[in-house]
């Protein structure tokens, strides 16, 4: 009997325990095995830009992992996309690798797939979640963007702080984004 106390009062402090650690810290660092990158204020970010893929592809991704294709939310979401790019994106790990035998320069702005497009309605931009574009807080087109027509009904980023629209069938690198208070 004693021996069956001892095994309970174990149990419960073990539980105790795994009760004690914060959620959000487990989670923080289970995201971070699995390659994202915490912006702090921001959020949690991925790049995928290995295996450069097509929209719909890039939010399926995004979503199966519990995250969502990236929305730019304000002038300082943007500046930390871009971070995103140029520390972690092929300007860096990838290109200083092979830098010693390649001729190929590194390129300072690049375009990624983001979670806004004008899928349904033509000119009508909404974001992943179904926000309205202009709820995002973050409307800076590209100069010479929106192209405006239904065959560029996909939302990208340009690493220089702008957003655009391009064809969705277009094979792009891409970010996911997980919001901290998620
Ligand atoms: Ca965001
Ligand atoms: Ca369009």
């Amino acid at each position: 009997m004693a021996k069956l106390w001892s095994y309970s009062l174990c149990l419960l402090a073990t539980l105790c325990m795994v009760q004690a650690k914060p959620y959000h810290e487990a989670k923080h660092r289970a995201l971070l095995r699995t390659g994202y990158i915490y912006f702090p204020g921001g959020g949690y970010y991925r790049l995928a830009y290995k295996r450069p893929i097509i929209w719909a592809e890039a939010r399926r991704n995004c979503q199966q992992e519990g995250a969502s294709l990236a929305v730019v939310n304000s002038q300082q979401e943007a500046e930390n996309l871009r971070t995103l790019y140029l520390d972690y994106g092929p300007n860096n790990a990838d290109l200083q690798f092979f830098a010693s035998n390649t001729t190929q320069v590194p390129v300072a702005n690049a375009t990624v797939h983001i979670g806004i497009h004008d899928i349904f309605i033509e000119g009508e931009y909404l974001t992943v979640r179904s926000e309205p574009l202009i709820a995002t807080g973050f409307v800076r087109w590209k100069p010479g963007f929106p192209i405006g027509d239904e065959q560029n009904n996909c939302g990208a980023f340009d690493t220089a702080k702008y957003i655009l629209d391009g064809p969705c069938d277009a094979k792009l690198p891409y970010i996911c984004e997980i919001p901290e208070a998620a």
